[in-house]
């Protein structure tokens, strides 16, 4: 296993000094993060960003995100286009390199939270999601809410020129449910996985977070059947997951461990995304720190099935609380991040010593 650390760019406080002194880091991942989605990615800033990387002796061997333009996923006339774009990236992410590329397709939120700073006990802050208070608010309200929330910072995947047009993205997927949705995934992946697999590039879809519809919107990739419906419509070593416990464990119906095994050793896990959330009642949940005794998923459990698989891709630690008074963007500061890498550093060393004796 790999261990990586997500880092957001020239805009990103954390330095890659920084990211260079956790114990254990092969390299960071990132993403052209200026560049409007849909837009191709040009191969002179790419070569910039890996020299820049690879001077503090880190790897840049995997993109998080290559985003999907939302006319691809509504299955719009103006999807050629963008999946033209799409494919000029790829080949440009190729020729530096990269081995893998990180993707969702969530319908207009990427990520979603209710809070980016609940207040835990010890004064840390968590992002946490509350389904009840989500049934009493706009899409608008939301955004806006977390727009005030988010110490001014651009959250990725909240992008204003997007999130400006939301009544009018809304009525657009009112026609659009589930079985449409996985039809526009279809179009996508028959397009661009052999395209991907000539530029040996591993595309690995991340799940959706929650994995649960939310104000109405369908949400596809949120369990085991669906990750196998993924794999299904394109059999390629390119076409394969982000496996993501903080995503998929919301439900718990989820056997994480169970899931690892599974697509793992069929090849199919290219990237993982490793963190705890603790489970409350009706879909809600907040994100604790990586240790299985403060949330409900059992990283031990976790770390064990990637042994078992031998696993040899890339992982990240994911998002953190913010602890030490750290301010920054949410989920993503330094200390708490650097708090799991350290946690599941040891947890693997302890899994593979264990074995030995
Ligand atoms: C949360 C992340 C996600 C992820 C994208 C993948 O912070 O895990 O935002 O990067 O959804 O495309």
């Amino acid at each position: 296993m790999k261990m990586t650390f997500r880092w957001y760019g020239k805009n990103d406080k954390i330095s890659l000094e920084y990211i260079s002194q956790i114990p254990n880091i092969d390299g960071v991942v990132t993403s052209l993060i200026d560049v409007a989605v849909g837009e191709a990615w040009s191969l002179e800033e790419l070569i910039q960003l890996k020299k820049n990387i690879n001077s503090y002796n880190l790897n840049f061997d995997v993109v998080e995100s290559v985003n999907v333009h939302e006319d691809i996923k509504m299955g719009l006339a103006s999807r050629d286009k963008y999946i033209v774009n799409y494919k000029k990236t790829l080949k440009n992410l190729s020729q530096i390199g990269v081995q893998t590329v990180c993707y969702n397709f969530m319908p207009i939120f990427d990520w979603t939270r209710t809070n980016l700073s609940r207040e835990m006990d010890d004064k840390s802050t968590s992002l946490s999601f509350d389904n009840e208070e989500l049934k009493n608010l706009s899409a608008k309200d939301l955004v806006e809410k977390l727009r005030n929330n988010s110490n001014d910072i651009e959250i990725p995947g909240w992008e204003r020129g997007r999130l400006d047009e939301l009544e009018n993205v809304f009525k657009q997927y009112e026609d659009i449910d589930e079985e449409k949705l996985w039809g526009n995934l279809e179009y996508f992946l028959k397009e661009i996985i052999p395209y991907a697999q000539n530029h040996n590039i591993k595309m690995a879809i991340h799940p959706d977070d929650p994995p649960f519809s939310i104000f109405g919107l369908p949400r596809i990739i949120t369990n085991e059947r669906a990750l196998q419906r993924v794999l299904d419509i394109y059999p390629s070593i390119s076409n394969g997951l982000t496996l993501c416990t903080g995503s998929l464990g919301p439900n718990k119906d989820n056997d994480l461990p169970s899931m690892i095994r599974k697509f793992g050793s069929a090849n199919k896990i290219h990237f993982a995304h490793i963190r705890n959330i603790k489970r409350e009642s009706d879909k809600s949940f907040y994100e604790t720190s990586h240790l299985s005794s403060d949330g409900s998923l059992d990283l031990y459990e976790i770390v064990l099935a990637y042994k078992d698989i031998n696993f040899q891709g890339h992982a990240r630690a994911d998002h953190g609380r913010m602890i030490w008074g750290e301010k920054g963007m949410p989920g993503y500061g330094l200390y708490d991040r650097a708090l799991g890498v350290a946690y599941i550093n040891g947890l693997y060393e302890a899994v593979v010593k264990i074995d030995k004796v």
